[in-house]
């Protein structure tokens, strides 16, 4: 199932870096970011998760937040995000980054996590940048008021929004310094995210894709292992402790 190669990766890798996307979170029950079910099924989530979609209509868009967090905080983390947890204890050097918003590595248990485009569970004010107190904004269905009068905005970074800068910075010299990157769960369509398992690759690094489709980066990657990362992502982890013991 996994090459030579990979296999040689998973013993003798110095640093080894994985971004994750959606589907890290599918076998959760977490939908897709393209394939959000039900009600939400009828809008572009590239459109909703702009601030233009939410100055224009921010019920509508806080109430998208609200049916997501309400998921969120139903669902359990899954054995790939277990699997990552490990993961942190058995290489010399691990980087998880994440696209994800949902928290779920977090209370999987891996301690450092780099979210590239925010988390769910932190909300601020749009006009004086104030948190909202407290861990969990309420899931209502209309949007909820600053002191100061200003809108309370999800914490996520929303399309046409820069990345937090120091997480950029670190998953960029990651994913230079790395001899090993996995892309696992992600359609590798959105930038700037999507270019880190590209820059990798030019720097040297064996980079894998865990997908049960080709991503839109697959062909150019080393190899793609094409099956669910809850699955997939352990398995990984059970080769690398044949040679490694935990840190
Ligand atoms: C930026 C938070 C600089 C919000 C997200 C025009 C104007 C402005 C920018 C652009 C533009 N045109 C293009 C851009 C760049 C834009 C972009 O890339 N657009 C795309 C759509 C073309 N990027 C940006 O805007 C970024 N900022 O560029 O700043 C700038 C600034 C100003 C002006 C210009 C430029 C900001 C991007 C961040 C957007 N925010 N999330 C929220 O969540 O509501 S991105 C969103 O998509 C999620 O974070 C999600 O993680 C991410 C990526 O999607 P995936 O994770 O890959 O999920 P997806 O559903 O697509 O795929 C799931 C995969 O899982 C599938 O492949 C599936 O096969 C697989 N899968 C399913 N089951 C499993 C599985 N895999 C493994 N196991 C399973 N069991
Ligand atoms: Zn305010």
């Amino acid at each position: 199932m996994i090459s030579a190669t990979l296999e040689h990766m998973l013993a003798e890798a110095r640093h080894i870096a994985v971004l994750t996307g959606a589907g890290v979170s599918a076998e959760s029950g977490v939908p897709t970011f393209r394939t959000a079910g039900g009600l939400w099924a009828q809008y572009d989530p590239t459109r909703l998760a702009t601030r233009e979609a939410f100055e224009e209509n921010p019920d509508l868009v806080w109430s998208w937040y609200s049916w997501r967090r309400g998921i969120i905080r139903g669902v359990q983390p899954n054995p790939g995000h277990f699997a990552l947890a490990e993961a942190e204890r058995l290489f010399p050097r691990f980087s998880l980054i994440t696209q994800n918003v949902d928290n779920l590595h977090r209370r999987a248990g891996s301690r450092e996590v780099h979210e590239l485009h925010g988390n769910i569970e932190h909300s601020r004010c749009i006009a004086c940048g104030r948190p909202y107190p407290g861990d969990e904004a309420p899931p209502t269905e209309t949007a909820l008021h600053c002191e100061c009068g200003g809108l309370i905005r999800p914490g996520v970074v929303w399309f046409g929004e820069s990345l937090p800068e120091t997480e950029l910075d670190f998953a960029q010299q990651a994913a230079l310094d790395c001899d090993l990157f996995l892309a696992v769960g992600t359609s590798g369509l959105v930038y700037p995210a999507a270019g880190l398992p590209l820059l990798a690759q030019r720097r040297g690094a064996y980079v894998v894709e865990i997908n049960p489709e080709p991503s839109a980066l697959a062909r150019q990657l080393d190899e793609c292992l094409q099956g669910p990362s809850g699955v997939i992502l352990p398995l990984l982890i059970e080769t690398a402790k044949r040679f490694r013991t935990t840190v």
